[in-house]
């Protein structure tokens, strides 16, 4: 019998976002997971002291940490070149507490168009571009791996789907990992073509369920995605990194339904 490699399941923060970083602690303290995806954002920014609260957790339990970067308000292809640099700035110290917390992985939204996009046909994809650039290079230096995410419709994202997704990697000219979340390629029928056409670079895998119209983070099968079928996907691929819960609901129940799914 081959031994192909399973993908581990962990766990977002995201479930307990609202509430304050002392009840973060209080969560990661009693979830069944080892592996868990800290947001950066929000109650939740990371700080020097949380860092080392999060680091002495992990003295006391057998956990790991990635890192998803801040995004509310967060535009890494916006215009205005001082947005963009406080921006960057922000991102910058977002990897460095990554690296701090020994993450296997950071990870990140791609650009917007905004208000101006229409007069400047382009400029929001070349920003996009440079603006990782400049990421990558950062995160070399903190030396943390980083990734970028398939995000939802309807936002004004530049990179959604498939066709953008090529159209990055054949531009880029340097090496990234891709962040597949399978609830934002529900929302354009693309989970399957995503898998199939990426399947060296997916690094890390987000889901949670949805009605095929919004993204709502629903609990794994409160939602349209044949989960079956992902999962059968997600083997044929042979990915073995981690697939983390972002459901806001129903969070332990979800954790095992993904265990039996990708047992
Ligand atoms: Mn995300």
């Amino acid at each position: 019998m081959v031994n192909v490699p399973k993908p581990e399941i962990g766990l977002s923060t995201l479930f307990c976002l609202g509430e304050p970083f002392p009840s973060l602690l209080k969560h990661l303290r009693e979830v069944d997971v080892r592996h868990v995806e800290v947001v950066d954002e929000g109650s939740h920014a990371l700080n020097n002291r949380r860092i080392k609260s999060l680091k002495k957790m992990t003295e006391a339990r057998d956990l790991d940490f990635v890192v998803h970067a801040p995004f509310a308000g967060i535009n890494i292809a916006v215009p205005s070149p001082v947005l963009r640099r406080t921006i960057l700035k922000r991102l910058e110290q977002s990897i460095f507490y990554a690296g701090q917390l020994d993450c296997r992985l950071w990870l990140f939204h791609p650009g917007l168009q905004t208000g101006v996009s229409h007069f400047y046909p382009g400029r929001d994809w070349q920003l996009n571009l440079d603006s990782v650039r400049t990421l990558l290079k950062i995160a070399r230096k903190e030396g943390v791996e980083i990734a970028i995410e398939n995000v939802p419709e309807p936002f004004p994202f530049v990179m959604k789907n498939v066709q953008d997704f090529s159209r990055f990697y054949g531009e880029l000219d340097d090496d990234i990992g891709m962040v597949l979340d399978v609830a934002h390629a529900n929302l354009n029928r693309q989970i399957q073509d995503f898998i199939r056409q990426f399947p060296e670079k997916i690094v890390h895998v987000h889901v949670s369920d949805n009605d095929g119209v919004h993204d709502l983070h629903l609990g794994i099968g409160y939602g349209t995605i044949d989960w079956e079928t992902v999962a059968k996907e997600i083997k044929k691929a042979e990915y073995s990194n981690f697939i983390m819960l972002e459901s806001i609901e129903y969070v332990e129940e979800s954790l095992q339904t993904l265990r039996r799914l990708f047992a």
